[in-house]
């Protein structure tokens, strides 16, 4: 099995990049390592903060965010970073040739029932006109990511990882320390019978969506005349994974649950980085108005709508918008 660095070097990857992504793969060890000890060091529960987006932290949360925001900030590659628990992008070296966004532990309620959590990032190229400290130079679409990936702390830490040259599998293999290569090119089914969604949603949900999700639950009797499982992880990084290994569609559309806040998803380091990886596996990434790696962000925390996985499904489903 090829380790991380050459599988790099195969795809081309500039050695700046390489070291950077070096950098982050040291943090989310150390993450994973924090992750499998954190009922023994006393690290499970919640803070008594909320984050900038109103959602109470979890100490694992914040851990794991100064764990990787030190690390990367330090490694003098990264120009400025953002978190989804920071309220604002914090700056590091102003010759850094990189930005880096992340989720430090995406599914924080899977935290203290020892369900699947990961680390999602986004590397994006700095702007060098801009200032390290300015916000605005995370403004970049998602299909000018140089890199994008996940770290999955299940069963095996598996990173998943693409540099626009394929998605590829990785697994960390504990015996020297290293996260080694175990498939290259994964591709998504076309075609699927399975589909994720949090169902509890249903009645908030736009009627496009309601019409296309009844038709999946019809199964045989309705108008597919088929029958479609369910699965719902409740963190993007599992039911993603899922996805990338046998095929499915994820979505997480619109809903009118919170007038205020109609979408869920963190389009910086949730939406972006799972687009790149999915559409580099042969899958599909939209919203029902159009891909998602096209929107001009407007807001590091910006929210947004996400119907992405297997490409027929995908277009299937956004059929009921036409
Ligand atoms: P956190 O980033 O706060 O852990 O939230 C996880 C998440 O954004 C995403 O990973 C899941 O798909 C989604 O929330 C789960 O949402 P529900 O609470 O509706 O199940």
């Amino acid at each position: 099995m090829q380790r991380l660095a050459p599988a790099l070097r195969d795809d081309d990857v500039p050695l700046d990049l390489i070291s950077l992504i070096k950098t982050i793969l040291a943090a989310t060890k150390e993450i994973s390592f924090r992750v499998s000890q954190a009922q023994l060091g006393g690290l499970m529960g919640s803070t008594l903060d909320e984050n900038i987006q109103g959602e109470i932290q979890k100490k694992l949360d914040v851990v794991a965010n100064e764990l990787f925001k030190d690390i990367v900030l330090e490694s003098g590659f990264v120009k400025a970073i953002s978190s989804e628990e920071e309220d604002t992008s914090v700056a590091g070296d102003e010759n850094g040739k990189f930005l880096v966004s992340f989720d430090p532990l995406d599914g924080s309620s899977n935290i203290d029932i020892n369900s699947l959590i990961g680390t999602i990032f986004s590397i994006h190229e700095a702007i060098p006109e801009m200032a390290a400290d300015s916000p605005d130079q995370f403004k970049q679409a998602g299909h000018k990511q140089v890199c994008a990936g996940y770290v999955l702390y299940g069963p095996s830490t598996m990173l998943v990882m693409t540099t626009g040259k394929g998605t590829h599998f990785y697994v960390l293999d504990r015996t020297h320390g290293g996260y080694l290569l175990v498939e290259r090119n994964v591709q998504v089914p076309k075609d699927t019978r399975e589909f994720a969604i949090n169902m509890s949603n249903q009645r908030f949900w736009e009627a496009p969506m309601q019409n296309y999700i009844a038709d999946l639950v019809a199964g045989d009797a309705g108008p597919r005349g088929e029958y479609f499982n369910m699965r719902w992880i409740a963190a993007m990084v599992g039911d993603i994974h899922r996805v990338l290994s046998r095929g499915g569609i994820f979505t997480y559309p619109a809903d009118n649950k919170n007038p205020d806040k109609p979408y869920k998803l963190r389009l910086m380091y949730e939406a972006n980085p799972m687009s790149f990886l999915i559409e580099q596996a042969g899958g599909l990434a939209m919203t029902s108005k159009g891909r998602i790696m096209d929107i001009a962000p407007t807001d590091i925390h910006q929210r947004v709508e996400v119907i992405m996985g297997s490409a027929n499904e995908v277009e299937k489903c956004l059929s009921y918008y036409k």
